[in-house]
Parts: structure tokens; C-alpha cells; sequence
């Protein structure tokens, strides 16, 4: 679309920026790439009217949110690869970039110095089997891995050293939401006394859950689980796929994010203190 004034220039961003919210109402690091973006946009507006200016602000505000972005996995596979000793047992779930990332660097690391390799328990993932993406790319990187149901994870659990998984949002009080099953994963590792890692970029840090408000959990069309066939022949059974759910911080033993390890309980210090957000504007540049 073509636009001239700056206004209306403004008026599309706030549009798109609002549409583009919509599509992911759960995994936190959209809306807070958009601020970023959205905040860098409305200082310029401040000092230019011309909109090829504003336009190139936009542009490179979000190359370089997809650089730091790449730079925070590095980082993270490098400081999570601390925390895996050689020869472990990972159980993880979904497909995490950040914490595949861990296991590949960790992996390499081991065999370059003459030790053991890791190996990993992976579930499927029901209902879209995102399992299978980190099934593969371990396995790419000459990584033993084992593929089970997401029903069989207690089954495996003791076989654990360590559990491992990524996130989508992380709130004010440490509770990390992540794929659904994931707080049953952590459960049937609270009760193995398996400990239970997630990898994190900073901007998965919640701004909004310190202001008490809570993370809207995605919910899914029921045909991810079931044929339109099935459910057209039983109408009268529901089916509900919420793609998200919620690990309390008491099941949660370390977050490993790129700007170091953190507990659960550090997740208003890393809100306050890392982001530089100010806590209770954060909804200024969308409105
Ligand atoms: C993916 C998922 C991942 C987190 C973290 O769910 O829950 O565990 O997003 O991944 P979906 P990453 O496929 O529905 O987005 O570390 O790659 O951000």
C-alpha cells in the first residue's frame, strides 16, 4: 500500500501492528518485537514527518530485532550448554529453537572433547506433532533420539537426567506457558525429581503480567484433533484444543536465558532490570 502523510503512515502501522497481535495471542515475543518496533517508530515520528524516513525505521527496527534474535540463541546455547553434563538423558517436548539449540551445542561440545554425547526423549506433541521437527534436527546433527507419545513421558521419566523445553511466555511470577502437556511433563519431573530447565529469550518475559493482567492461552480448531468427518457424525461430543498451558514457577528449577541463568523467582528482576521497559507504558505505542 502506498502511503504519503505521515499520519496515515502512523494510522497503517497501528492497524498492521494490531492485526499481526491477533494472529498469536499467547507466545509473548510478537507483541514484544511490535513494541519495539512500534516505540522506536513513534520517537522518530517525534523528530521527522517525512515518511520514508519513518518507513526505513520500521524496516530497521525489525532487522534488527531478527538479529539480536539469532545472537540471543547463540548465547543461550552457550550458557545452557554449562548446565548439561556429558553422557545426559534430555526429555524434551514441542520443538524449542532455543533448547534444541542447547542440545546441539552441548552435543558438539562433549564429542569434540573426547566425551560422551548426550541423548534425547522427544514426544510427539499431539496435537501438530512439532515433536517430530526436533526429532529431526538432532538426529541431523548425529544425535541419538527417541521419539515417544506424548502419553509415555511418565513412563520415561526415570530414564531423565534432566528435562529441557523452550517457552512461549514467561510471566511476572516465573510460570512459564508452553505447548500443551508441558506442565505434565513437569509434574511427572517434579515427582522423579528430574530437573526441569527452560531456554528463553529475554523478550519472552511478559511485560503486562506484572500489572497482574494473565496470558490469554491460544485455543485451536477442534479439527487438529479429530477428522471434520468425526466430529460431523457425533455432534454431540466437544472437542476442545487449547494449545497452551501453564507450568507453576515451584516445577520450574532454572531459566536459562541469553542474558545469563536465572530462577523463576528472578522473572520481575529480568522484566524490570533487562527488558528497560517501563513497567505500566508498555501498551502506549499500540494505541
Ligand atoms: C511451539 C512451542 C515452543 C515455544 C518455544 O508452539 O510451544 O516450545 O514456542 O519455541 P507452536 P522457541 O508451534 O504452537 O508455536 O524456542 O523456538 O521460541
Amino acid at each position: 500500500m502506498e502511503v504519503k502523510e505521515k499520519r496515515e503512515f502512523l494510522d497503517e502501522m497501528r492497524k498492521v501492528s494490531l492485526m499481526m497481535l491477533k494472529t498469536r495471542p499467547t507466545a509473548v515475543s510478537l507483541p514484544n518485537a511490535i513494541r519495539i518496533v512500534m516505540n522506536k517508530l513513534s520517537r522518530k515520528a517525534e523528530e521527522t514527518d517525512q515518511v520514508e524516513e519513518l518507513r526505513r525505521t520500521v524496516v530497521e527496527a525489525s532487522d534488527r530485532f531478527i538479529r539480536d534474535s539469532i545472537k540471543a540463541i547463540k548465547r543461550i546455547s552457550e550458557i545452557g550448554a554449562k548446565r548439561i553434563k556429558p553422557g545426559s538423558t534430555i526429555l524434551t517436548h514441542c520443538h524449542s529453537t532455543a533448547a534444541v539449540s542447547i542440545m546441539i551445542a552441548a552435543h558438539k561440545k562433549f564429542i569434540r572433547n573426547g566425551q560422551k554425547g548426550i541423548k534425547v526423549v522427544t514426544t510427539e506433541t499431539r496435537p501438530r506433532k512439532q515433536g517430530l521437527i526436533t526429532a529431526r534436527m538432532l538426529a541431523n546433527n548425529n544425535i541419538p533420539v527417541t521419539l515417544i507419545v506424548d502419553g509415555a513421558v511418565r513412563f520415561f521419566m526415570p530414564d531423565a537426567d534432566v528435562v529441557l523445553i523452550g517457552a512461549d511466555a514467561i510471566a511476572a511470577n516465573g510460570a512459564v506457558v508452553n505447548k500443551i502437556g508441558t506442565s505434565l511433563v513437569a509434574l511427572a519431573a517434579h515427582e522423579a525429581r528430574v530437573r526441569v530447565y527452560v531456554a528463553a529469550e529475554s523478550y519472552k518475559f511478559s511485560p503486562e503480567t506484572i500489572l497482574g493482567e494473565l496470558i490469554e492461552i491460544e485455543e485451536r480448531r477442534p479439527d487438529e484433533i479429530v477428522s471434520e468427518d468425526f466430529l460431523r457424525e457425533n455432534p454431540l461430543i466437544k472437542v476442545r484444543n487449547p494449545a497452551f498451558d501453564v507450568t507453576p514457577p515451584e516445577y520450574i528449577d532454572l531459566i536459562i536465558t541469553e542474558k545469563g541463568v536465572f530462577s523463576p523467582q528472578a522473572a520481575p528482576l529480568i522484566l524490570k532490570d533487562e527488558l528497560g521497559w517501563s513497567i505500566g507504558e508498555t501498551h502506549k505505542y499500540l494505541i
